[in-house]
């Protein structure tokens, strides 16, 4: 599978690597819109967040618990940020392996 986020999990190609679990790698988005992005991205291909539930174990607990450490070691778990994915060709979703965005750092406006 031509997946780029599959490529990065396999070491295929570099990514800066922020935080990695069990079920998920995080890494800096190539293209960043604060000076905190990081995506959050499940090991195991799947594009939409609802086969998240076909992963054994505590995925939410495991992916919760990330979002928070990763906002910790950036910096910005009190100043606040943004958790968003995007969904299917309505969302402008690019790459098709489910990923989260985690943005923060400068003051963001509303969702559009
Ligand atoms: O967002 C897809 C995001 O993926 C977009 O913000 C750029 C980012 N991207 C694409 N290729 C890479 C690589 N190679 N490293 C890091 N980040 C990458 P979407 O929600 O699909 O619009």
């Amino acid at each position: 599978m031509n997946c780029i986020f599959c490529k990065i999990i396999a070491g295929e190609i570099p990514a800066g690597k922020v935080a990695e679990t069990e079920n998920f790698l995080a890494f800096r988005d190539i293209n960043p819109v604060a000076p905190a992005h990081i995506l959050v991205v499940p090991k195991k291909h799947m594009e939409k967040p609802g086969e998240l539930a076909l992963l054994d174990g505590d995925i939410l607990k495991e992916l919760f618990k990330l979002f928070q450490d990763i906002a910790e070691k950036e910096g910005i778990a009190e100043s606040g940020f943004r958790t968003l994915v995007n969904t299917g060709p309505d969302s402008g979703q690019e790459v098709k392996h489910l990923h989260f965005h985690i943005i923060g750092g400068r003051k963001l406006g509303k969702i559009g």
